[in-house]
């Protein structure tokens, strides 16, 4: 079924250039894109967007790290998209996620505290709704 997902270039991925490369495997896939946008997060819209992580060790970090810059919010239409998207991130650690995917050709370990993996991903049709509706409110 077609379905929709949220996907974000994270600040590192704006950073280092890589809208481009990352827009271009969407629409390689056969994904579309159907509403973009460019801002600097909040931390109050990532304390909604994280809300499973916010009393993680980690999270004070990963507000820093997401707040740093801007980040290029994304909504994109395909068959299977939340699972599609979620396989050519790959793994959340980039050092472990495979050649081939985008965390594991660009991504690295820059910092321990939270892992800079230039990419987001719903991890489900339900968490994707979620997301879309906050971040394209
Ligand atoms: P995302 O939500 O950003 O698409 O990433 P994900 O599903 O692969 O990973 P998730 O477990 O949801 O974690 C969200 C983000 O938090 C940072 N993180 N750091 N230091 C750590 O142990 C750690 N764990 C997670 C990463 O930036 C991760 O993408
Ligand atoms: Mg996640």
């Amino acid at each position: 079924m077609t379905e929709q997902t949220f996907i974000m270039v994270k600040p590192d991925g704006v950073l280092r250039g890589k809208i481009g490369d990352i827009i271009m495997r969407i629409e390689n896939k056969g994904y579309r894109i159907v509403a973009m946008k460019m801002l600097t997060p909040t931390a109050e819209l990532l304390a909604q967007h994280y809300a499973e992580h916010v009393n993680k060790p980690f999270y004070p970090a990963l507000v820093d790290y997401m707040t740093s810059g801007p980040v290029v919010a994304i909504i994109a239409e395909g068959e299977q998209v939340v699972a599609g998207w979620r396989h050519m991130m790959g793994e959340t650690n980039p050092t472990l996620a495979n050649p081939g995917t985008i965390r594991g050709d660009f991504g690295r370990e820059w910092q321990a505290e939270a892992m800079m993996n230039l990419v987001h991903g719903s991890d489900s049709v339900a968490s994707a709704q979620r997301e879309i509706n906050l971040w394209f409110a």
